[in-house]
Protein backbone atom coordinates (compact mmCIF):
# COMPACT_ATOMS: atom_id res chain seq x y z
CA UNK A 1 0.00 0.00 0.00
CA UNK A 2 1.63 3.44 -0.75
CA UNK A 3 1.28 6.29 1.74
CA UNK A 4 -1.09 9.26 0.53
CA UNK A 5 0.30 12.46 0.64
CA UNK A 6 -0.64 14.78 3.77
CA UNK A 7 -0.94 18.85 3.31
CA UNK A 8 -2.33 21.34 5.76
CA UNK A 9 -2.06 24.77 7.58
CA UNK A 10 -0.60 25.32 11.24
CA UNK A 11 -0.59 28.59 13.29
CA UNK A 12 2.52 29.40 15.71
CA UNK A 13 0.70 31.78 18.41
CA UNK A 14 1.78 33.06 21.57
CA UNK A 15 3.04 36.07 23.60
CA UNK A 16 5.49 38.29 21.98
CA UNK A 17 9.59 37.06 22.15
CA UNK A 18 8.47 32.89 22.85
CA UNK A 19 10.25 32.27 19.49
CA UNK A 20 7.57 32.36 16.94
CA UNK A 21 9.65 33.47 14.05
CA UNK A 22 12.79 31.78 14.82
CA UNK A 23 10.55 28.65 15.23
CA UNK A 24 9.39 29.16 11.16
CA UNK A 25 12.63 30.30 10.09
CA UNK A 26 14.10 27.05 11.46
CA UNK A 27 11.20 24.82 9.62
CA UNK A 28 11.93 26.50 6.15
CA UNK A 29 15.92 26.53 6.72
CA UNK A 30 15.97 30.66 5.57
CA UNK A 31 14.59 33.90 6.91
CA UNK A 32 11.81 34.64 5.85
CA UNK A 33 10.43 36.24 9.27
CA UNK A 34 12.89 39.23 11.27
CA UNK A 35 13.64 37.83 14.79
CA UNK A 36 14.81 39.98 17.71
CA UNK A 37 15.24 39.80 21.14
CA UNK A 38 12.64 42.71 21.23
CA UNK A 39 8.96 42.06 22.12
CA UNK A 40 6.09 42.64 18.80
CA UNK A 41 8.81 42.26 16.31
CA UNK A 42 6.46 40.46 14.22
CA UNK A 43 3.42 42.65 12.70
CA UNK A 44 1.77 40.14 10.01
CA UNK A 45 1.20 36.91 9.49
CA UNK A 46 3.68 35.39 7.52
CA UNK A 47 3.70 31.51 6.00
CA UNK A 48 6.74 29.27 5.94
CA UNK A 49 6.51 26.38 3.42
CA UNK A 50 7.70 22.94 4.86
CA UNK A 51 7.56 20.31 1.78
CA UNK A 52 9.31 16.71 2.24
CA UNK A 53 8.82 13.54 0.51
CA UNK A 54 5.48 12.67 2.25
CA UNK A 55 3.66 16.46 3.18
CA UNK A 56 3.37 19.68 3.04
CA UNK A 57 2.68 21.45 5.89
CA UNK A 58 2.33 25.72 5.53
CA UNK A 59 3.36 27.51 8.91
CA UNK A 60 1.63 30.56 9.80
CA UNK A 61 3.83 32.78 12.27
CA UNK A 62 1.33 35.19 13.54
CA UNK A 63 2.31 38.76 15.77
CA UNK A 64 2.95 38.10 19.21
CA UNK A 65 -0.90 38.87 21.05
CA UNK A 66 -0.57 41.44 23.14
CA UNK A 67 -2.79 44.45 24.83
CA UNK A 68 -3.33 46.82 22.29
CA UNK A 69 -2.10 50.47 22.37
CA UNK A 70 -2.86 51.99 19.56
CA UNK A 71 -4.84 50.52 15.64
CA UNK A 72 -1.27 49.44 14.80
CA UNK A 73 -1.27 46.83 17.80
CA UNK A 74 -5.28 46.39 17.15
CA UNK A 75 -3.70 45.31 13.67
CA UNK A 76 -1.48 42.88 14.80
CA UNK A 77 -4.21 40.99 17.50
CA UNK A 78 -6.68 40.89 14.81
CA UNK A 79 -3.87 39.23 12.19
CA UNK A 80 -2.78 36.90 15.13
CA UNK A 81 -6.79 35.62 15.40
CA UNK A 82 -7.58 35.27 12.19
CA UNK A 83 -4.72 32.80 11.51
CA UNK A 84 -6.70 30.53 13.68
CA UNK A 85 -9.83 29.96 11.25
CA UNK A 86 -7.27 29.01 8.40
CA UNK A 87 -5.47 26.02 9.90
CA UNK A 88 -5.96 22.26 11.25
CA UNK A 89 -3.64 22.69 13.90
CA UNK A 90 -2.49 25.98 16.34
CA UNK A 91 0.91 25.74 18.06
CA UNK A 92 0.64 27.62 21.08
CA UNK A 93 4.40 28.28 21.83
CA UNK A 94 5.09 29.19 25.56
CA UNK A 95 8.66 30.44 26.89
CA UNK A 96 10.46 27.85 29.67
CA UNK A 97 9.23 29.03 32.82
CA UNK A 98 5.41 28.98 34.58
CA UNK A 99 2.39 30.47 33.10
CA UNK A 100 1.98 34.16 32.86
CA UNK A 101 -1.40 36.48 32.73
CA UNK A 102 -0.57 36.38 28.45
CA UNK A 103 -0.44 32.48 28.73
CA UNK A 104 -3.72 32.53 30.63
CA UNK A 105 -5.49 35.09 28.15
CA UNK A 106 -4.40 33.20 24.97
CA UNK A 107 -5.37 29.80 26.68
CA UNK A 108 -8.66 30.78 27.31
CA UNK A 109 -9.33 32.02 23.72
CA UNK A 110 -8.01 28.80 22.25
CA UNK A 111 -10.40 26.97 24.29
CA UNK A 112 -12.87 27.92 21.95
CA UNK A 113 -10.98 26.72 18.92
CA UNK A 114 -12.22 23.04 18.32
CA UNK A 115 -9.11 22.16 16.59
CA UNK A 116 -6.12 20.39 18.29
CA UNK A 117 -4.04 22.82 19.86
CA UNK A 118 -0.81 21.60 20.84
CA UNK A 119 1.66 23.01 23.53
CA UNK A 120 5.05 23.79 22.26
CA UNK A 121 7.81 25.01 25.64
CA UNK A 122 10.46 26.91 23.37
CA UNK A 123 14.01 27.26 24.32
CA UNK A 124 14.50 24.23 26.29
CA UNK A 125 18.16 24.75 25.72
CA UNK A 126 17.53 27.60 28.27
CA UNK A 127 16.61 25.61 31.26
CA UNK A 128 17.85 22.66 33.48
CA UNK A 129 15.66 19.12 32.21
CA UNK A 130 14.36 18.53 35.77
CA UNK A 131 12.53 22.08 35.12
CA UNK A 132 10.55 20.48 32.41
CA UNK A 133 7.79 18.52 34.61
CA UNK A 134 7.29 21.35 36.66
CA UNK A 135 6.51 23.72 33.82
CA UNK A 136 4.58 21.22 31.87
CA UNK A 137 2.27 20.95 35.38
CA UNK A 138 1.97 24.59 35.33
CA UNK A 139 0.06 24.63 31.85
CA UNK A 140 -1.65 21.36 32.44
CA UNK A 141 -4.03 24.24 34.24
CA UNK A 142 -4.52 26.13 31.53
CA UNK A 143 -6.80 23.64 29.52
CA UNK A 144 -6.48 20.37 27.87
CA UNK A 145 -3.86 20.01 25.17
CA UNK A 146 -3.84 17.50 22.25
CA UNK A 147 0.31 17.35 22.95
CA UNK A 148 2.95 18.57 24.68
CA UNK A 149 6.09 19.01 22.97
CA UNK A 150 9.00 20.82 24.52
CA UNK A 151 11.91 22.10 22.14
CA UNK A 152 14.44 24.63 20.92
CA UNK A 153 13.64 26.64 17.61
CA UNK A 154 17.14 28.33 17.84
CA UNK A 155 18.96 25.46 18.43
CA UNK A 156 16.16 22.74 16.47
CA UNK A 157 16.17 20.19 19.52
CA UNK A 158 13.25 18.11 18.62
CA UNK A 159 11.82 20.03 15.54
CA UNK A 160 11.84 16.46 13.95
CA UNK A 161 9.31 15.29 16.92
CA UNK A 162 7.06 18.33 16.39
CA UNK A 163 6.96 17.54 12.68
CA UNK A 164 6.54 14.19 12.80
CA UNK A 165 3.12 14.99 15.64
CA UNK A 166 2.07 17.75 13.75
CA UNK A 167 1.69 15.42 10.78
CA UNK A 168 -0.77 12.39 12.80
CA UNK A 169 -3.34 15.14 12.71
CA UNK A 170 -3.09 16.48 8.80
CA UNK A 171 -5.21 15.05 6.43
CA UNK A 172 -4.50 13.71 3.37
CA UNK A 173 -4.17 16.63 0.49
CA UNK A 174 -2.66 18.12 -2.50
CA UNK A 175 0.67 19.81 -3.00
CA UNK A 176 -0.38 23.70 -2.24
CA UNK A 177 3.38 25.03 -3.08
CA UNK A 178 6.02 24.14 -5.25
CA UNK A 179 8.50 22.53 -3.30
CA UNK A 180 11.12 25.22 -3.61
CA UNK A 181 8.72 27.68 -2.72
CA UNK A 182 9.15 28.92 1.17
CA UNK A 183 6.65 31.89 2.00
CA UNK A 184 3.41 33.39 0.16
CA UNK A 185 5.27 36.93 0.97
CA UNK A 186 6.81 38.76 -2.15
CA UNK A 187 10.38 39.53 -2.05
CA UNK A 188 10.14 43.44 -1.56
CA UNK A 189 7.93 42.80 1.98
CA UNK A 190 10.93 40.70 3.05
CA UNK A 191 13.14 43.26 2.41
CA UNK A 192 11.38 45.95 3.94
CA UNK A 193 11.40 43.92 7.28
CA UNK A 194 15.20 42.69 6.59
CA UNK A 195 15.73 46.53 7.27
CA UNK A 196 13.58 46.80 10.35
CA UNK A 197 15.06 44.64 11.86
CA UNK A 198 18.04 46.01 11.38
CA UNK A 199 16.80 49.33 13.20
CA UNK A 200 15.34 46.95 15.96
CA UNK A 201 18.67 45.71 16.62
CA UNK A 202 20.66 48.77 16.51
CA UNK A 203 17.96 50.99 18.01
CA UNK A 204 16.15 51.12 21.79
CA UNK A 205 13.72 52.17 23.74
CA UNK A 206 10.76 53.65 21.60
CA UNK A 207 11.88 53.64 18.90
CA UNK A 208 11.35 50.27 17.12
CA UNK A 209 8.12 50.74 18.09
CA UNK A 210 7.33 53.76 15.95
CA UNK A 211 9.28 52.51 12.97
CA UNK A 212 7.97 51.22 9.60
CA UNK A 213 9.71 50.53 6.79
CA UNK A 214 8.64 50.53 2.87
CA UNK A 215 10.28 50.03 0.00
CA UNK A 216 9.70 52.27 -2.58
CA UNK A 217 11.58 51.06 -5.74
CA UNK A 218 13.25 47.49 -6.23
CA UNK A 219 13.38 46.77 -9.91
CA UNK A 220 16.12 48.07 -12.39
CA UNK A 221 19.80 47.18 -12.14
CA UNK A 222 22.79 49.45 -12.31
CA UNK A 223 26.33 48.30 -12.79
CA UNK A 224 25.20 44.79 -12.04
CA UNK A 225 23.74 45.62 -8.76
CA UNK A 226 19.84 45.49 -7.69
CA UNK A 227 18.87 49.31 -6.88
CA UNK A 228 16.46 48.80 -3.81
CA UNK A 229 15.14 52.19 -2.43
CA UNK A 230 13.34 52.50 1.13
CA UNK A 231 11.71 54.44 3.69
CA UNK A 232 12.10 54.41 7.32
CA UNK A 233 9.17 56.25 8.90
CA UNK A 234 9.49 57.24 12.64
CA UNK A 235 7.10 59.43 14.32
CA UNK A 236 8.58 62.16 15.86
CA UNK A 237 11.37 64.21 14.51
CA UNK A 238 13.71 63.08 18.12
CA UNK A 239 13.20 59.70 16.61
CA UNK A 240 14.40 60.60 13.27
CA UNK A 241 17.52 62.17 14.72
CA UNK A 242 18.34 59.20 16.22
CA UNK A 243 17.87 56.16 12.99
CA UNK A 244 19.86 59.05 11.05
CA UNK A 245 22.87 59.33 13.73
CA UNK A 246 25.73 62.05 14.18
CA UNK A 247 26.74 62.66 10.32
CA UNK A 248 24.43 59.95 9.35
CA UNK A 249 26.48 57.39 11.30
CA UNK A 250 23.15 55.32 12.41
CA UNK A 251 21.14 55.04 9.35
CA UNK A 252 24.85 54.07 7.26
CA UNK A 253 25.34 51.48 10.02
CA UNK A 254 21.32 50.11 9.55
CA UNK A 255 22.15 50.23 5.52
CA UNK A 256 25.35 48.27 5.61
CA UNK A 257 23.90 45.79 7.91
CA UNK A 258 20.61 45.32 5.88
CA UNK A 259 21.99 45.39 2.70
CA UNK A 260 24.45 42.26 3.13
CA UNK A 261 20.88 39.97 4.67
CA UNK A 262 19.19 41.10 1.61
CA UNK A 263 21.85 39.93 -0.90
CA UNK A 264 21.83 36.96 1.09
CA UNK A 265 18.07 36.25 0.50
CA UNK A 266 18.13 37.63 -3.01
CA UNK A 267 21.36 35.83 -3.87
CA UNK A 268 22.73 38.94 -6.20
CA UNK A 269 24.41 42.40 -5.27
CA UNK A 270 22.30 45.46 -4.54
CA UNK A 271 22.95 48.94 -3.81
CA UNK A 272 20.36 50.00 -0.97
CA UNK A 273 19.58 53.11 -0.31
CA UNK A 274 17.43 54.68 2.83
CA UNK A 275 15.39 57.51 3.58
CA UNK A 276 13.68 58.63 6.95
CA UNK A 277 10.54 60.22 6.93
CA UNK A 278 8.40 61.37 10.18
CA UNK A 279 4.85 60.43 9.93
CA UNK A 280 3.47 61.83 13.12
CA UNK A 281 1.59 58.87 15.17
CA UNK A 282 1.27 56.61 12.02
CA UNK A 283 0.83 53.89 14.33
CA UNK A 284 -3.15 55.51 15.40
CA UNK A 285 -3.44 56.78 11.50
CA UNK A 286 -5.82 54.28 10.23
CA UNK A 287 -5.10 55.99 6.57
CA UNK A 288 -1.60 55.45 6.81
CA UNK A 289 -1.66 52.06 8.08
CA UNK A 290 -3.63 51.15 5.02
CA UNK A 291 -0.85 52.17 3.09
CA UNK A 292 1.30 50.45 4.07
CA UNK A 293 0.21 47.36 4.14
CA UNK A 294 -1.22 47.07 7.76
CA UNK A 295 -4.82 46.91 7.24
CA UNK A 296 -7.07 45.27 9.26
CA UNK A 297 -10.22 45.05 6.67
CA UNK A 298 -8.09 42.82 4.39
CA UNK A 299 -7.71 39.86 6.86
CA UNK A 300 -9.01 36.67 5.92
N1 LIG B 1 17.89 30.43 23.88
C1 LIG B 1 16.92 30.44 22.97
N2 LIG B 1 16.50 31.62 22.46
C2 LIG B 1 15.52 31.60 21.54
C3 LIG B 1 14.92 30.39 21.07
N3 LIG B 1 13.99 30.70 20.17
C4 LIG B 1 13.98 32.05 20.06
N4 LIG B 1 14.91 32.60 20.88
C5 LIG B 1 15.20 34.03 21.06
O1 LIG B 1 14.04 34.70 21.53
C6 LIG B 1 13.94 36.02 20.99
C7 LIG B 1 12.60 36.20 20.31
O2 LIG B 1 12.54 35.40 19.15
P1 LIG B 1 11.47 35.69 18.00
O3 LIG B 1 11.52 34.50 17.09
O4 LIG B 1 11.68 37.03 17.41
O5 LIG B 1 10.12 35.67 18.86
P2 LIG B 1 8.61 35.89 18.37
O6 LIG B 1 7.76 34.97 19.19
O7 LIG B 1 8.51 35.75 16.89
O8 LIG B 1 8.34 37.39 18.82
P3 LIG B 1 7.23 38.46 18.27
O9 LIG B 1 7.35 38.52 16.78
O10 LIG B 1 7.63 39.73 18.94
O11 LIG B 1 5.90 37.95 18.74
C8 LIG B 1 15.12 36.17 20.04
O12 LIG B 1 16.15 36.85 20.71
C9 LIG B 1 15.52 34.72 19.73
O13 LIG B 1 16.89 34.58 19.43
C10 LIG B 1 15.41 29.14 21.64
O14 LIG B 1 14.96 28.04 21.30
N5 LIG B 1 16.41 29.23 22.56
MG1 LIG C 1 7.92 37.06 15.48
Amino acid sequence: MTEEFKSGFVALIGRPNVGKSTLLNYLVGQKVAIMSPQPQTTRNKISGVYTDDHEQIVFIDTPGIHKPKNKLDDFMDKSSYSALDEVDVVLFMVEPEKAGKGDHYIADLLKKIKKPVFLVINKIDTIHPDKLLEIIDSYKELGDFTEIVPISASQGNNVDELIKTITKYLPVGPQFYDADQITDRPEYFIVAELIREQVLRLTHEEVPHATAVVVDRMRDHENGKLQIEATIYVERDGQKGIVIGKRGSMLKQIGIAARKEIENLLGEKVNLRLWVKVQKNWRSDPAFLKSIGYNAKELR
